[in-house]
Order: structure tokens, then sequence, then C-alpha cells
């Protein structure tokens, strides 16, 4: 049974400028463009208390202030929430579980194999992390990302949920579907015509009329992750790079014959290198450096990781079909796999 652990400081930039500042504890504090809400911008974050006012993330700083005309507003300074970031990331790093970085504020760990209970473990690192730097976050430990994610979200701020096999059902059935990740505005809409609202009415549906509204693909997305089931790998900093070769040619190549012949080449050195490497990865970049140096890359993420020739070469001629070659000389081209992990 896999054990992933989900960490997500709270109100990350407005904590951070809160111990700047410890003047601004208790009043509802708003950071974000220059911090000046008569200029143009966007809300970054808004910490608890202004919340309570309707302010949030993405919102213009010109609405939060008509929601609460008392609240401070900050500018960003985006290198001490970097630097802050980067002691809290060391911490997730130095337990020798398996990381992965998600953003300034977050990160997955894969416990499985710690001792401990789930609670102890979390504890701990909330502990570490308010010692090193005053702040608090949230933890969630589940059985996969998906739910880790969820649980984390339960109780915030300075929030510890952890959610066993057995309570997937309860926990994710009263939900409103946008909770899911991979849920959008746009999505919500769509569930939202064909009456479904929770994440419990999407568990609900056959598998066949969420493949009928939503495609095969994301169809079935979303009949695995209203059930809470998620494989997903955790994405470690190794996996992260890519594989790629690319040549540049003696004398540019006009014939699209030519430039097919190169990039099937190329697609057989990547597949060997990663057969070698024991990767596969989702994405595949084409990249194009025409005669007046002008350079172009189309990329294409696939349903599925590629691994073999047969799929990267498919994949890779579609993103070729994207170029505009027609009369323009070609002096490099390359081929890239990302979004690796293990095969
Ligand atoms: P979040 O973790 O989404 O938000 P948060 O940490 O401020 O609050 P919460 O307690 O709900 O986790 O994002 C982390 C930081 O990323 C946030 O402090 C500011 C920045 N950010 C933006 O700049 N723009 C955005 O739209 C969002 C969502 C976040
Ligand atoms: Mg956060």
């Amino acid at each position: 049974m896999r054990r992933i652990l989900h960490m997500d400081m709270d109100a990350f930039f407005a904590a951070v400028e809160e111990l700047r500042h410890p003047e601004l504890r208790g009043k509802p504090v708003v950071i974000g463009g220059d911090g000046d809400p008569s200029k143009r911008g966007v809300v970054s974050t808004a910490n608890y208390e202004a919340r309570k006012y309707g302010i949030h993330s993405a919102m213009p700083l010109r609405t939060a202030y008509r929601l609460c005309p008392h609240v401070v507003f900050l500018p960003v300074h985006y290198r001490e929430y970097a630097r802050v970031s980067r002691i809290i990331k060391d911490i997730l790093k130095e337990r020798g579980s398996a990381m992965e970085d998600v953003g300034i504020d977050e990160a997955f760990l894969d416990i499985s194999e710690n001792p401990g209970s789930a609670e102890e473990i979390a504890r701990e690192i909330k502990d570490s992390i308010n010692r090193a730097t005053g702040l608090t976050c949230s933890i969630g430990i589940a059985p996969n990302k998906l739910l880790a994610k969820l649980a984390s979200d339960m109780r915030k701020p300075d929030g510890l949920t952890v959610i066993r096999p057995g309570e997937v059902g309860r926990v994710l059935d009263p939900l409103p579907v946008r909770k899911l990740w991979g849920v959008g505005p746009k999505s919500e809409g769509h569930l939202g015509k064909l009456g479904i609202r929770t994440v419990g009415e999407i568990r609900a549906a056959p598998l066949e009329f969420l493949v009928e509204h939503f495609g095969e693909s994301y169809g079935r997305y979303l009949h695995r992750a209203s059930r809470g089931i998620d494989e997903s790998p955790l994405v470690t900093e190794w996996k992260r790079k890519s594989m790629s070769r690319e040549e540049t040619f003696e004398r540019d190549i006009l014939q699209w014959q030519g430039i097919a012949r190169h990039l099937a080449a190329l697609c057989r050195e990547v597949a060997e290198d990663m057969r070698e490497e024991g990767v596969k990865g989702c994405t595949v970049t084409v990249k194009v450096r025409f005669g007046n140096f002008k350079t172009q890359t189309r990329s294409l993420t696939l349903p599925e990781p590629v691994r073999g020739v047969e799929a990267l070469r498919r994949a890779a001629f579609q993103c070729l079909g994207r170029f505009d070659l027609a009369g323009r000389p070609v002096r490099l081209l390359g081929v890239r796999v990302s979004r690796l992990e293990e095969a």
C-alpha cells in the first residue's frame, strides 16, 4: 500500500510577509502586483483574515479594495518567498523519501517505506518547518497523490488530514466536482449541465455516459478519479529531465524527404537512449531551426507515455506536420521527449 504525503504552506506569500512585519498579525493582508490597488494587478494571495471578505487569488486588486477598504496591500517580494521555500524543501528532502516539488509552497513525499504512523510523520514535518521558518502548513496523507492533495486542502490552515483506503467514498462523495484535480471551471460547467455537482454524482454515472460526454481519455479519468483511483508516480527531479537529440546539417535541407529521413533517424536515437535509461515520456517536441536561424518548436502530449521508436516516430511526425516548411531551408532538427517516468 502506497502512502503519499502532500504538504501545502498556508497563505504562503502573506504568511512570509507577516513574519517580516509582525505588526500585520491579525489584520487582513493582500499580496499582489505593486501592492497598490489603484493600479492594475491581481491578488497573488490573501491571508485568512482577508479571505473572510471574499478576497481570493487572481482577483483584481481593485475588487479586493472594494470588498474591504482597510485591507493592507503589499507588493510581491518573490525572492524572499523563494528563499523561504528552499528552506522548507530542504527540510522535506532531508527525510530521504522521494519528493515531487510541485510549486513554491507545495510538495509530495512518498512515505510508504517510512516507519511511524501517518500522524506522527506529519507532526514531525509540521514541527520542523515551524521551528525553521515560523510558518504553518497543511498536510494530507493518503494512498495516492490525488487523495493526498485533497486531504491537505480539507482542514486549512495548520491542518492534518489522513484519508485511509476504507474512507475514500465517504470523504470524496460530498465534495463539489471542482475539488477533483483536473476539473476546472469549464468541466465544472459541463458537468453541471448534466446535473452532476458532486464527486459522488460523477461516481454514480456509468463509464459509457462519461466517455460519451467527455471523450475517451477525460471520461475515463473522471470515472477513476471519482473513485479515488490514481496510480500516477511522483515526478522526482531526475525524472523531470528530458531525453533529446538534435542534428545540425552540413547543408540546409529543403526537401521534405530529406527532413523526414533525418527526423526518423533522430527518433531511433532518442528511443534507444530511453531504452538504455529505462524511461518513457508523455511529451514529444520537435525543434526546427531554419536557414535564417529562426527556431520553432511543436509539441504533443500523449495520454499514454511513449517508449518504443514506433510511437515516438508517429508523434514526432505529427509535430512536424504542424510546421510551415514550404520553401524554407532547414538548418537543424531536434527531437525531445519530456515528462519522463520509469518504464
Ligand atoms: P496556494 O498554495 O494556492 O495559496 P496560499 O498558500 O496563499 O494559501 P492556502 O493556505 O490556501 O494554500 O499558492 C501558493 C502561493 O502561490 C500563494 O501564496 C501566492 C502564489 N499564487 C499566486 O501568485 N497566484 C495565484 O493565483 C495562486 C493560486 C497562488
Ligand atoms: Mg499554499
